[in-house]
């Protein structure tokens, strides 16, 4: 047996609606949608990372850079030998900052949807940090949470930290980010939350955020159809599609969709949609807030937001809440 893996405790959450049931049951309804956790794939997971290199998607750059800048401080406020509790984990790249500046790290649980791609980067993580207790949670964060205390701690010793990067909480609409928010506090026994936030900005730079020059947003958008070829057997055509971005002002966020370029009937599980030329499937939306909205939301979820960083040009956001 790999001792490096002696240490990580697998645990699956309950299983949510397949891809399946809910790709289904997203383009039977009018207008027509998909629930955008399905981008997480492994395939979607590394086109992902690959928008996160991008020139135009600020986002990652950004919050790495004052993750770094002020992992020191945020150490500190996470406390002494806690466990960080990372919410959609993706990469692990961003906990390796928060563990480096932390004297002792206890243990770090990571959650993520996408199951092979987390027992990848995981194993990675267990080589770099021999002593830290791992343990992988695969499963849907937005489904109800209870994260059993680690073996041979209780509430008590275990202080938990969570950890909500990457603005992953824009992908809520503001009622159910709030609901959200309120279920991460509770599994967090406690403890406080750390999270990212995209800010509202030109729209100009965030329409170029989600429109790349070299196109790969419009893949990750697309994978999903490539998904459900794979996996369920569909057969869309990926050229029939186009990947479309625009900003709502109004609602403060980018909305996603793929639009059928001409009429087409699509098979998917001996069944067959109907798509009018220009009709637009729902795939995502990724809302922006001020630092002021987002702490109200914050205040309103249960937490006292405490520290909030930002950067020179305000892209950007990174809060510590309290659990109150
Ligand atoms: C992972 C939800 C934060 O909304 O910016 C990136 C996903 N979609 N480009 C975002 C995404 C298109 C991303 N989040």
């Amino acid at each position: 047996m790999d001792t490096s893996l002696a240490r990580l405790q697998h645990v699956a959450l309950p299983e949510g609606k397949n891809f399946t049931d809910s790709l289904v049951a997203g383009l039977r309804k009018t207008p027509k949608e998909i629930a955008c956790k399905f981008f997480y794939d492994e395939t979607g997971s590394r086109l992902f990372d690959a928008i996160c290199e991008l020139p135009e998607y600020y986002q990652t750059r950004t919050e790495t850079a004052l993750l770094k800048r002020h992992a020191g401080e945020i150490a500190a406020l996470m406390g002494r030998e806690a466990e960080i509790v990372e919410f959609g984990a993706g990469s692990l790249r961003k906990v390796r900052i928060l563990l480096d500046a932390s004297q002792d790290p206890y243990a770090y649980t990571p959650l993520d949807i996408s199951g092979d791609y987390l027992q990848k980067v995981v194993r990675a993580l267990a080589v770099d940090y021999p002593a830290l207790v791992l343990r992988p949670v695969v499963g849907d964060f937005t489904r109800p949470l209870e994260i059993p205390d680690l073996p041979g701690r209780n509430s008590k010793m275990s202080r938990r930290a969570g950890f909500f990067p990457g603005s992953t909480i824009g992908n809520f609409k503001p009622d159910a980010a709030m609901a959200l928010l309120r279920r991460m506090r509770a599994s967090l026994n406690g403890g406080g939350l750390l999270i990212g936030v995209d800010l509202v900005k030109d729209p100009l730079r965030l329409h170029a955020a989600y429109n790349d020059a070299a196109g790969v947003t419009a893949l990750f958008n697309k994978n999903l159809l490539a998904r459900a070829n794979r996996e369920l057997g569909a057969d869309f055509d990926l050229d029939a599609f186009a990947h479309y971005a625009p900003y709502n002002a109004n609602a403060h966020r980018i909305e996603m969709y793929l639009v059928s370029l001409k009429r087409q009937s699509v098979a998917l599980g001996g069944q067959h949609f109907e798509f009018a030329q220009g009709e637009a499937v729902h795939t995502e939306d990724s809302h922006k807030y001020t630092i002021e909205s987002f702490r109200e939301m914050a205040c309103r979820a249960g937490f006292n937001p405490r520290a909030v960083w930002t950067d020179e040009e305000r892209l950007f956001s990174l809060h510590w809440l309290e659990s109150r």
